[in-house]
């Protein structure tokens, strides 16, 4: 076991030591709670414990643990619980020693369990030190972020992502310009290219010449301006509704947010409760044993890359598009990975496994069927369906406010020079080499048509203008898609020897938010 595997959240129950049969257990409740733990490399363990004390679950208390690792073999961990400072229970005092139950090779619903014992270490209230109960903390399935109220997306929103035209539209547009520099045929562009779908500043060098980030030539201008106009439609269609569209992550979150936050707030008493925060929910980072999600990862990299990104000296010195290219390839990548869970088949709802490694895997590349429009495949991890998921427009809310503080910035050191234009209806600026590069930033469809003006509700009581259009982009993006599937299929005329000619590498496309390095 790994300290990873602690991190999740946990059902408590917490039983009074009755030596007599009791038939009835409810006459054995002590507590009934939501634990979520976090375990790092080097044992320490973090965590809150709290309870509903509404009805509605909207207020709970709040606990906080601290402990560690003490044993592997067997497990062993030792917590302290006190009550958040402030807080109605902040003389709380608890002590839990706890192990991992026996996971039985030959069981059929595998699911950790954590067991032991917890003593009331301090009085409070009328209560008095040195209570023993026996634990029993039963660890959940991961929530996801569609699943929590408040942070789901929409309905209406859900129905304009999940489209396949949405779909095809990011996964076109990332895949044919990851792509470009790397076509087996002179070919596969020319035809691209008749298709409206040529890439004119790819953002890397072909993977043979070493797959370098190309950071001159305005490819991130592209990133930033593609990513700013699909926030814009979902903002749009917020707004039309009257609510408040998702907030962009204004700090990247740390690695000890539970998946559901309660945080404090005084009342109009000036009575401290700990209201549950919608903004601050969601934001766990998923279990796993991956380097991406580890604690560590965050303080030792995710934090630093923040810093560069808001620090003014870095910003100044760069172009918008040098500053997209850095931000797509360094932490927005790796916001995606980090931050996902793992893929499952929409219809069974089963993870899915790649046939070729065996680990986790995800939609086949090039597999476009309405299985993969369902809502509920919002796999963060790949072009096609990562913009479905509620987290892709916070994390995306932070890249893109990326663009406002490079102005602010750049405004500061010298006024005027970057002179905003509007493009397609949203926030732009004025072509003024080498800042800004790009007049007209690569989208690939035609972005007059989309947007505020027809909704999912109109396009399914009418067939307007736009609902042909969509029809003809759908059709144009799947033929630039078979293009980019045949060259796969059919290696280069001078690339080595039969074998490696003949062997189908449509694999080596991928539709992945690739990590960085
Ligand atoms: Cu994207």
């Amino acid at each position: 076991m790994e300290p990873y595997d602690l991190t999740g959240t946990y059902t408590y129950r917490s039983f009074i030591n009755e030596p007599q049969i009791v038939n009835d257990f409810s006459k054995l409740q002590f507590a009934e709670a939501e634990v979520t733990l976090f375990g790092s490399l080097d044992g320490t363990i973090t965590g809150v414990l709290s309870w509903p004390t509404k009805e509605d679950d909207s207020e709970r208390a709040v606990m906080d643990l601290q402990g560690r690792i003490v044993s592997w073999g067997p497990l062993l961990i030792q917590l302290e619980g006190v009550g958040r400072k402030g807080s109605a229970i902040a003389d709380f005092d608890y002590k839990y020693e706890l192990t991992a139950a026996q996971q039985w090779p030959e069981t059929t619903a595998p699911r950790l369990c954590l067991v032991g014992s917890v003593i009331r270490a301090k009085d409070h209230g009328t209560v008095k030190a040195g209570f023993t109960a026996s634990v029993i903390a039963v660890q959940r399935d991961f929530t996801e972020p569609r699943d929590i109220a408040g942070v789901a997306l929409t309905p209406s929103v859900i129905a304009m992502l999940a489209s396949k035209w949405h779909r095809l539209w990011h996964a076109t547009w990332h895949t044919v310009r990851g792509e470009w520099p790397n076509f087996n045929h002179k070919a596969t562009r020319t035809e691209i290219r008749k298709l409206g779908w040529a890439v004119d500043r790819p953002p890397r060098m072909s993977r043979v010449n070493g797959n370098g980030l190309i950071l001159d030539e305005g490819a991130g201008e592209d990133f930033l301006f593609m990513h700013r106009w699909m926030i814009k439609m979902v903002r749009d269609d917020y707004v039309k509704n009257g609510l408040t569209p998702p907030a962009s992550w204004s700090k990247i979150p740390g690695p000890t947010f539970a998946q559901i936050v309660y945080s404090l707030v005084t009342n109009s008493a000036g009575v401290v409760e700990f209201k549950k925060d919608i903004a601050a929910s969601g934001n766990m980072v998923p279990p796993a044993g991956d380097w991406v999600k580890a604690p560590e990862y965050f303080s030792t990299v995710m934090r630093q890359w923040e810093t560069h990104y808001r620090n003014p000296a870095m910003l100044a010195s760069l172009s918008l598009g040098a500053l997209g290219n850095l931000l797509e390839f360094t932490i927005h990548n790796a916001m995606h990975n980090r931050w996902m869970t793992p893929a499952r088949d929409p219809e069974t709802g089963a993870v899915i496994i790649d046939p070729a490694t065996g680990g986790l895997g995800e939609r086949p590349p090039f597999d476009f069927s309405d299985k993969w429009s369902s809502p509920k495949y919002d796999y963060l991890g790949e072009f096609y369906s990562s913009h479905v998921n509620p987290l892709f427009w916070r994390l995306h809310g932070w890249v893109d406010d990326t663009i406002n503080a490079w102005f602010k910035v750049q405004e500061v050191a010298s006024p005027g020079k970057i002179k905003p234009r509007q493009l397609h209806g949203v926030d732009w600026f004025e072509v003024n080499p080498p800042f800004v590069i790009v007049t007209d930033p690569f989208v690939g469809v035609s972005l007059d048509g989309h947007g505020s003006h027809h909704d999912h509700r109109d396009q399914m009581h009418h067939h307007g203008d736009g609902t042909d259009q969509q029809a003809a982009e759908i059709d144009t993006m799947l033929k630039v898609m078979a293009a980019i599937e045949n060259d796969a299929n059919t290696a280069g005329p001078l690339t080595g020897t039969l074998a490696e000619a003949t062997r189908p590498r449509t694999s080596r496309v991928s539709m992945r938010f690739e990590m960085p390095g």
